[in-house]
């Protein structure tokens, strides 16, 4: 994947911006559970199965089921997309928002 290499060098801020744009596939502002969902099922093939079981809960495990819990927990307005803002706040202050996310800041 490109842009690792920017991701390893930035401050927390740059990478949950990276990572946001990441999620943002077609670029307009918003994370959409379409989105997240396509995102998430592509971490988890890079990461791998075996990986995969020993991190997560067997209830919480699918891409679906993770993008749920997450827009649950981040999408204070309830409009069904994710803010930047949104996704930034919810990310610095929910641990379980990243552990979902596979990603460690
Ligand atoms: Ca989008
Ligand atoms: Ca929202």
């Amino acid at each position: 994947m490109c842009g690792m290499s920017t991701l390893m060098k930035g401050s927390a801020s740059d990478k949950l911006s990276w990572i946001f744009n990441l999620f943002d596939v077609d670029g307009n502002g918003f994370i959409s559970r379409v989105e997240m969902v396509e995102i998430l099922k592509a971490i988890d093939g890079m990461i791998g199965e075996d990986t995969h079981r020993q991190s997560f809960h067997e209830s919480t495990s699918s891409p679906e089921e993770r993008t749920e819990i997450i827009f649950d927990r981040a999408d204070e307005n309830s409009d069904g997309m994710l803010s930047k803002e949104e996704f930034l706040d919810a990310a610095r202050t929910d641990p379980a928002v990243m552990a979902m996310l596979q990603i460690a800041v």
